[in-house]
């Protein structure tokens, strides 16, 4: 709450100095130049130093917390290059209540109370909700017992915080869903005017090579399709991070051999969702576990960690196998069939506008270890 505060004032104090100092220039003679340039100094100098700009990027961290989600979180709360405003709670790994437990006791451990922590959405919007106890274990945390929570919960719904921190700071907020995107949904069904004023969504779901819930789908864009549907076709700057590379991001033994060599109470909780995780996957024949979620947090610290070419790409809500799942063109075009007479002919080819980033390629090694060094002595 007290960042959000002082963010709200060093935007106050800034604006209106702005403000002042294009009308002193303005209105002042020549031989009043130089008072002009030492107010655009002054300027420069707040822009500089107010806690708005020198703090990382803005994210909405909305979730369903989640074993990979955890990870992602304290990445995110790790990163200098990122100021966490807010964490919404979605249902999908885990219920929306375990989900909301989850966060509050892991915003509780990293000593970050001031920032708010809200429920969201209680379903996906059409369809039942599928939980994935069997991946993340009984609690959603790898059944690791945290201590009770010291912060509160936000008593806004999740869409109505999300909508009012991006009015509040319009073009500053980037969405980081690593979870169903049934809340970034809602807030956008709710007031679709937040659309241009948010500077980015970067995304966990879909995959251009096939799903892990079956063939087709990736389990976030799975636990609701129309909702998914919706954000990337919004028509704002969206950054996927599928399946198919964060499938090229595994953490093993080796990582796990470096954050037990440092201690503290995130490096401890993380070490131990990560060796439940490693042990998951060994038990499936890999020898790591695939960084989902915390890569698109990684991406939102640093763009040039992955490949990311434009497609446009849409998500199939009815077909009958492939439900949920991210279909992206890759060509940027699609052929131009007219009707004559008893059949179609093809008369050419239409561009299709991209509407997203796709990751197709990543920096596995260094995303790990950015990964691991922001964790180590947590
Ligand atoms: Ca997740």
């Amino acid at each position: 709450m007290a960042d959000r505060e002082s963010a709200k004032e060093a935007r106050s104090f800034s604006h209106p100095r702005s403000t002042r100092s294009h009308t002193s220039v303005g209105s002042l003679s020549a031989a009043a130049c130089n008072s002009g340039f030492l107010f655009l100094l002054l300027f420069l100098s707040v822009i500089l130093i107010s806690p708005a700009a020198a703090s990382g990027k803005k994210i909405i961290f909305d979730t369903d917390p989640g074993t990979d989600d955890a990870m992602a979180l304290m990445l995110a709360l790790h990163s200098p290059e990122l100021d966490v405003r807010a964490i919404t709670v979605v249902p999908g790994n885990t219920t929306a209540k375990q989900g909301l437990e989850n966060a509050l006791r892991m915003v509780s451990l990293a000593n970050r109370c001031e920032i708010p922590v809200a429920a969201g959405a209680q379903h996906p919007l059409f369809q039942k909700l599928i939980t994935a106890e069997f991946w993340h274990g009984k609690n959603g945390l790898a059944n690791i017992e945290l201590p009770p929570s010291k912060c509160k919960v936000d008593a806004r719904f999740g869409p109505d915080l999300i909508i009012e921190l991006v009015r509040g700071a319009p073009h500053e907020i980037t969405l980081v869903p690593v979870g169903p995107l049934t809340n970034i949904a809602l807030a956008i069904q709710k007031d679709p005017s937040i659309v241009p004023l948010v500077k980015e969504v970067v995304l966990m779901g879909g995959s251009i090579k096939g799903g892990n819930v079956n063939a087709a789908a990736e389990a976030n864009i799975y636990n609701d399709p129309e909702a998914a549907q919706i954000v990337f076709q919004a028509g704002w700057p969206l950054t996927m991070v599928g399946l198919d590379v964060g499938d090229k991001t595994l953490l093993g033994r080796k990582h796990l051999e470096q954050l037990a060599r440092t201690h503290g109470p995130v490096n401890d909780f993380i070490y131990s969702v990560a060796k439940f995780l490693v042990e998951l996957s060994e038990k499936f024949g890999s020898d790591g576990t695939p960084m989902y979620d915390p890569l698109a947090v990684g991406v939102a610290v640093d763009a040039n960690l992955v490949t990311a070419p434009l497609m446009h790409v849409d998500v199939e809500t009815r077909g009958e196998f492939t439900r949920g799942e991210t279909v992206a063109n890759r060509r940027g075009e699609v052929e131009r069939n007219v009707l004559r007479g008893d059949r179609y002919i093809i008369e050419g080819l239409d561009k299709v506008r991209p509407n997203a980033k796709v990751c197709i390629d990543v920096q596995a090694d260094r995303f790990l270890q950015l990964f691991v060094s922001r964790i180590q002595g947590k």
